[in-house]
């Protein structure tokens, strides 16, 4: 490998300021309330915050419409807060990654407003968004939004749509204006001269759409064009990465990750070149798209579960081609996606703590930098709302209300199993500090409902305990930052594994070691055979003793010993 960047061998731990901590009670986190924590962060033992968006916002997507980058949302505080936030994070060798949402604005950004503030078309901010006439009476083209319905929205004023690949209230920004960029890149030189150390970038690869705006190949059934495979990876954008790169990017030694919706293994070694002319590395989706709905329509609402076998191809295929040539992002789970242990391990009082290590030591042991979604590292699992008005998130409620309303496509019973298992509200129930009646997060009802297995699930809980799943996670990153094959070691599946419907078996090696980790990806036990040399160290376990290799369920091991180069598995 070539020279080792100190990203390559972190940890990051992200936090999701809404639902962390609530210092002032009103229900809703806030920036004193993560200060108030960092001691907890810091005893994790990770590298990196990064947070999602904390600035000034219309809050229709949890801080993704942003209406002044250079503020910061009211609720969680305000500059003197986030300074004082990002100075003590520094004392305590915390770093500090921020959001930076810039495929789109809030449609109360100045710039917006601006552009829609005239009817003459030809004032300078018009062309910061992308605004086209009517065909036909109609939408420009067939791009439907990832929010539902279409992606084109009609200002009457002057007569023509504009774009939003997510909410109507989420403009998308117009990248081919070299204004746009010139704004953006002035915006992040003043972060950086705050003294953050990176940006993960949000739909970073929307950013350029296709020339023309053609119409998206429309599965059969389907309502719209699908606008994320159009507008993913188009014409311009490592172009416009590559001048952020020299405009900004290159003068820190920062963190950088590109959320590349649509991205292939051959596009993020663009992104995310070890050159260092993009990017750090990018979250790739295609490892949690594996288990959507088999009607295309339906997308990402379904209750599957994915298979060891389509699973593990998936990430040994990432694991495999990015090797040598970019950096990998590993994570389970975010603000987007259920809770680990819920869709991908067991999240019955019987498994949990088994599977939830099996799945992090599964992950933290590949290569590439692991993210911690808050409230992971205690084993928090999906939020179990039985009925609509439980939830807040407008992606579940506008898909619930065109499936099952407007559509007539699924049952009301179905979606809401749908969304038990796929809502993005899974993640964002407020974490979980104790057993109280707002589990610590407040003193009064909070934004979104707290999951009702706090009163056993929670940080106190989790500290008192050796074995809990905190201390785990606590090892796991100790032991990437001191054994250099987890970062740099090559990675193989052990020969025969790739067929194994229930144990994933992988090794990482480097000139001098060799790290060996068998998992048992089911409720079941099952028995294999393994060369496992008998000088070997047990790193890492999740059951209190070891007997034979008959996996228990949900087992995991790691076993060190020396490379002797010829030895098979
Ligand atoms: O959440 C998704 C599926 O449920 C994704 O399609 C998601 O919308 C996509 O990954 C982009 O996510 C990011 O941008 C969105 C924002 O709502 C998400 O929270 C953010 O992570 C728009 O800014």
């Amino acid at each position: 490998m070539a020279k080792e960047m100190w990203w390559q061998n972190a940890v990051v731990y992200q936090v999701y300021p809404k639902s962390f901590q609530d210092s002032d009670n009103d229900g809703i986190g806030d920036l004193r309330g993560i200060i108030n924590r960092l001691d907890y962060i810091k005893q994790l033992g990770v590298d990196v915050i990064w947070l999602n968006p904390i600035y000034k916002t219309s809050n229709i997507d949890g801080g993704y419409d942003i209406s002044d980058y250079q503020k910061i949302n009211p609720t969680f505080g305000n500059m003197t807060d986030f300074e004082e936030l990002l100075d003590k994070s520094h004392q305590k060798g915390l770093k500090i990654m921020m959001d930076l949402v810039v495929n789109h604005s809030s449609f109360e950004h100045e710039w917006f407003q601006k552009s829609i503030q005239d009817d003459s078309k030809d004032n300078k901010y018009r062309d910061y968004y992308i605004w086209r006439d009517p065909v036909d009476g109609h939408e420009p083209n067939n791009w439907g939004s990832f929010f539902s319905g279409p992606a084109w929205t009609y200002d009457e004023k002057s007569g023509q749509y504009y774009l939003h690949l997510f909410a109507k209230e989420q403009p998308d920004l117009n990248w081919d204006n070299e204004a746009v960029r010139n704004s953006i890149f002035d915006m992040m030189n003043w972060w950086a001269a705050k003294g953050i150390d990176g940006f993960r970038m949000d739909v970073i690869s929307l950013i350029s759409k296709p020339d023309g705006l053609p119409n998206a190949p429309i599965t059969e059934g389907a309502l719209y064009g699908n606008s994320g495979d159009a507008a993913a990876n188009g014409p311009h954008v490592h172009d416009y990465l590559t001048e952020m790169n020299k405009q900004v990017l290159q003068k820190h030694d920062w963190i950088t990750v590109g959320e590349t919706a649509g991205v292939t293994t051959s596009e993020a070694k663009k992104y995310a070149n070890l050159d260092g002319t993009e990017l750090n590395m990018v979250f790739q989706f295609e490892h949690v798209g594996l288990d959507g709905n088999q009607n295309p329509t339906l997308g990402k609402w379904s209750d599957k579960h994915v298979s060891l076998l389509a699973l593990r191809s998936n990430l040994v295929k990432w694991q495999k081609a990015l090797a040598g040539k970019a950096w990998n992002s590993l994570y389970w789970n975010n603000h987007d996606q259920p809770r680990a242990i819920s869709r991908f391990g067991n999240d019955s009082p019987e498994y949990r703590l088994v599977s939830g290590k099996m799945l992090a030591a599964l992950l933290h042991f590949m290569q590439g930098t692991p993210y911690i979604y808050q409230g992971e590292e205690i084993g928090m699992t999906n939020a179990n709302f039985q009925t609509m008005d439980q939830y807040q998130d407008l992606e579940s409620i506008n898909a619930y209300h065109e499936l099952v309303e407007q559509e007539h496509l699924i049952s009301a019973d179905v979606m809401m199993n749908y969304l038990r298992a796929r809502s993005r509200d899974n993640a964002r129930t407020p974490m979980q500090w104790d057993s109280t009646t707002y589990a610590g997060f407040s003193d009064v009802t909070p934004w979104l409902e707290v999951n009702a297995n706090h009163e056993s699930i929670n940080v106190d809980a989790a500290l008192k305990d050796k074995e809990s799943l905190f201390y785990f996670y606590q090892r796991l990153i100790t032991l990437r930052h001191e054994l250099p094959v987890i970062t740099d070691g090559t990675f193989d599946l052990v020969t025969g594994n790739e067929k194994d419907e229930a144990v994933f078996a992988y090794t990482r090696k480097n000139d001098k070691e060799v790290l060996l980790v068998i998992a048992n990806f089911t409720a079941q036990s099952v028995s294999r055979a393994y060369n496992i040399p008998k000088d070997s160290k047990l790193l890492i376990q999740n059951y209190p003793d070891v007997t034979s290799l008959a996996l228990r369920p949900y087992e995991i091991r790691a076993y060190l010993f020396s490379n002797r180069d010829n030895e098979s598995m």
